[in-house]
């Protein structure tokens, strides 16, 4: 069985540039969605910004280095004025990382009062993508379910290629997933996320890890694609789609979110607790709910997602003081909930 270094030493093809597959502001939403239903996989070029970004990597790396690495005792609420009952790191995190890193679900991963992924979500409503995420999911009522999504740190090891179908991997149901690098992610230097396009239109058998294998990889190797990210840019793939965590060996940090969305569905509500749901008030995107149950220890995260989303619309004024929100969503903002929002 080959090595990822190897495969891709024999084919550098496989890192060729797609701009079928690579999108920007400039694109149309239906063509955007409709490459996304066809191929299973969309890279959204220059979304978010780096600077946010480096600066909610910085929290994940303090996150890890403190709470995870350094974990003597189990300190789970050691942290910075937070709620402090949200859970601490899950329990397999007790004696430090793998040699892979690790991974967390998104209310675990704080430091300093800072939080990555409502940041990075909060920024993501109000980005150009968002009008595109609404298209893939035909609907402007989308809800994020966070016990489904993940941070990773991965730790850059050669890896033996393989490949898996978030349907066998992650769940069955939930449609999509949205991969947001915090970094630069060059092939070859820094583990990343490579694809196999198109996407087949059915679940592909496994192995007893869930792995679609190395021999389907090494038939499918005219159709790999291993995309170079910048800082800023995400892809969005399908719950069909085959993809991979690319490793090379180089031992390189990075730093990732997945982001586990789709339309308001009641068949999803079990996914619900704790989620944001996202609607358009105003013609504007916003958090319109919240829920986390009193026995789901998230309560600190999902309060700091609406604030932090509702000050990146103008909401509520943020610590750099911002000027003054439109007035359509400020009025909108007070009929939802009489007395917030200024
Ligand atoms: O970050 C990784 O290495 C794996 C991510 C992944 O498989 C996913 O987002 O579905
Ligand atoms: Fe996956």
């Amino acid at each position: 069985m080959p090595y990822f270094h190897e495969v891709v030493a024999q084919h550098p093809e496989m890192l060729r540039r797609r701009s079928d597959l690579s999108f920007t502001r400039e694109s149309v939403a239906g063509v955007v969605a409709q490459q996304w239903r066809h191929s299973g996989v969309v890279l959204l070029r220059e979304v978010l910004s780096p600077e946010m970004l480096a600066g909610c990597r910085r929290t994940f790396d303090q996150f890890i280095e403190t709470a995870i690495k350094k974990n003597g005792g189990v300190q789970p609420h050691a942290n910075g004025g937070v709620l402090p009952l949200d859970d601490g790191p899950g329990p397999q995190w007790a004696n430090g990382e793998t040699i892979h890193g690790s991974w967390h679900v998104p209310w675990t991963i704080r430091h300093g009062g800072h939080f990555p992924m409502a940041t990075v979500l909060s920024a993501l409503i109000t980005s150009w993508a968002w009008p595109m995420i609404e298209e893939i999911c035909q609907s402007k009522e989308i809800v994020v379910m966070f016990g489904l999504c993940l941070g990773r740190h991965n730790i850059d090891q050669p890896l033996l290629v393989g490949a898996h179908q978030d349907a066998t991997a992650v769940n069955p149901e939930v449609p999509l997933s949205i991969w947001i690098p915090l970094q630069d992610v060059v092939p070859k230097r820094d583990s990343g996320l490579g694809f196999i396009v198109p996407a087949p239109e059915e679940v592909l058998t496994t192995e007893p890890n869930n792995d679609i294998g190395s021999s389907y990889f090494m038939s499918e190797l005219g159709n790999m694609w291993i995309p170079r990210y910048r800082a800023g840019d995400l892809t969005i793939h399908s719950k069909l789609s085959p993809h991979f965590t690319t490793g090379y060996g180089t031992m390189r940090d990075r730093y990732s979110l997945e982001i586990r969305l789709w339309a308001r569905d009641d068949a999803f509500v079990k996914y619900y607790d704790p989620s944001v749901r996202i609607s358009r008030l105003d013609g504007v995107p916003v958090i319109t709910e919240t829920r986390c149950s009193l026995g789901v220890r998230a309560h600190g995260f999902v309060v700091s997602t609406a604030l932090q989303a509702m000050q990146a619309v103008g909401g509520l004024p943020t610590e750099a003081s911002k000027p003054p929100p439109p007035q359509g969503l400020m009025a909108a903002l007070r009929r939802l909930a009489p007395g917030a929002g200024g």
